[in-house]
């Protein structure tokens, strides 16, 4: 039988060894393992925010560095300690063989499509894409220029997709997986609908593609781009960094249409290590600081004196039963927050382990944003084609979060949940089970197998 329990929580992992992906949030380069790794099943856990990882801290740390001497995401540890640097080759690492190319001829393939992208698809896509989020300075001639090579890039992908579902055989591979992740921006941002048009093959294609679950469990919904979007200065002037440079005012065109090149250039200048706040923003801090700036669904509620970070690094650095949870309830505070049991409602169409494993992974992944007002610890109990999943949730305030964006409505409506009476010893039973994967778990009714953790 094959040994499944998988506990994940929406904070740090307890036990270091995972295959971790380290990347800063929503980044498309990091996008193609972890879709790989929806294909392939392989167990990747995404350490993209405090306190795991922080971009711009972490990654500049003798430890990270000594493992991934550019100190550039997304960057991808094993269990076994195995380090890999560049987007393509932790995605390929990750990939089954059917994603790679079964034959050697799919596989060269598969190559050309993931460097097609990388050279002829990424440089002009962020041409005339950064400068509509405020990334990067507008240059007409250069946005023009961007269009035209993009025009090409979509005449040869209607070609090839003329007579094919997918780009190379009969299923999606990394070739599919790579040239969408390069095409996000495109079109969520400027491949309006009479852009487009003349290219039917490949916005069909693309959006089988990001329709599959495996792609959606890492892209959420992908929105098509309605109306081109154009240069902002006044967006564009608020991000940039407080303080001007030298480098700031020589920013320009040029540098616009080839942002590989500007990079190449800053590199040279950068001072060492010395003078972070004076430097130029590098396309991903502005891209990141892009974001747009959500409001707080939460400010209406009264300052509460349970500290959520505090707890979670507890949780996430020390033991769990004499420590984290000791804590837990000699902080936490009944009227800021509320606890929630929640159980998958589907549980008789749940198959392979792994994907309900994908399931849940990918649910806390599209609650991202959830993350400083929330805690979860679920498990999937049982075996293949006989599970179940449940958990125990921690919300600030009384009422489930989900309804309070948009975003945070794709998976909840898959669960039933039932809120808890904090002073009930049913309450603490489940907290003590569900935060240290321990207990009789007597409401579950299957075998908690003691194998492997996934988290
Ligand atoms: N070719 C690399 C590019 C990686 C890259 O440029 N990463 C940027 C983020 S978009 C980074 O980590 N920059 C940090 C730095 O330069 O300090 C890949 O595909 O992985």
């Amino acid at each position: 039988m094959t040994p499944c329990l998988a506990a994940l929580c929406a904070t740090l992992p307890r036990l270091g060894k995972a295959l971790t992906l380290y990347t800063y949030p929503d980044n498309w380069r990091a996008f193609k393992a972890q879709i790989a790794a929806q294909y392939s099943g392989a167990r990747l856990k995404v350490a993209s925010n405090p306190p795991a990882f922080t971009f711009g801290q972490t990654n500049r740390a003798p430890a990270f560095l000594n493992n991934f001497p550019l100190g550039k995401v997304p960057a991808y540890q094993g269990d076994d300690g195995f380090c890999l640097f560049e987007s393509n080759a932790i995605a390929h690492y990750l990939s089954n063989d059917a994603l790679r190319g079964a034959t050697p001829q799919a596989a060269a393939q598969v190559l050309q499509w993931v460097s097609f992208a990388d050279a002829e698809i990424i440089p002009p896509a962020s041409a005339w894409v950064f400068p509509t989020l405020g990334i990067m300075q507008f240059n007409k001639q250069a946005t023009e220029q961007a269009k035209e090579e993009v025009k090409k890039v979509l005449a040869v992908l209607n070609q090839h997709l003329n007579t094919r579902t997918f780009l190379v055989g009969e299923r999606v591979s990394l070739a599919d997986i790579s040239v969408v992740c390069s095409m996000l921006w495109l079109y969520k941002q400027v491949l309006e609908p009479s852009f487009r048009q003349p290219y039917p093959n490949v916005t069909r294609w693309f959006v089988t593609c990001v329709n599959q679950p495996q792609f959606k469990a890492v892209l959420g919904e992908v929105r098509l781009c309605e109306k081109m979007a154009q240069f902002d200065a006044k967006k564009f002037a608020e991000m940039q960094p407080k303080k001007e440079t030298p480098q700031k005012k020589e920013k320009g065109g040029k540098e616009a249409a080839k942002p590989q090149e500007k990079k190449e250039k800053k590199k040279e200048e950068k001072k060492p290590a010395a003078a972070p706040a004076a430097e130029e923003m590098d396309e991903c801090e502005a891209a990141l600081a892009a974001e747009p700036k959500a409001k707080d669904p939460f400010a209406h509620l009264p300052k509460s004196t349970f500290v959520m970070d505090e707890f979670k690094r507890k949780y996430s650095n020390e033991d769990t039963l004499t420590v984290a949870i000791p804590h837990f309830w000699e902080h936490f505070d009944t009227e800021g927050y509320s606890i929630w049991y929640s159980q998958y409602k589907y549980s008789n169409e749940l198959a392979a382990t792994f994907m309900s494993c994908n399931l849940i992974t990918g649910m806390f992944q599209r609650l991202d944003k959830l993350r400083k007002n929330a805690f979860a610890s679920v498990i999937l109990f049982g075996t293949n084609n006989d599970s179940c999943i449940s958990g125990i949730w921690i919300f600030r305030g009384q009422d489930l979060a989900f309804t309070l964006s948009e975003d945070w409505q794709i998976d909840y409506e898959s669960y039933d949940w039932r809120k808890m009476d904090p002073n009930s010893e049913e309450c603490k039973t489940m907290v003590k089970e569900y935060f240290s994967w321990e207990g009789e778990f007597k409401h579950v009714g299957k075998p908690f197998n003691q194998g492997k953790i996934f988290k």
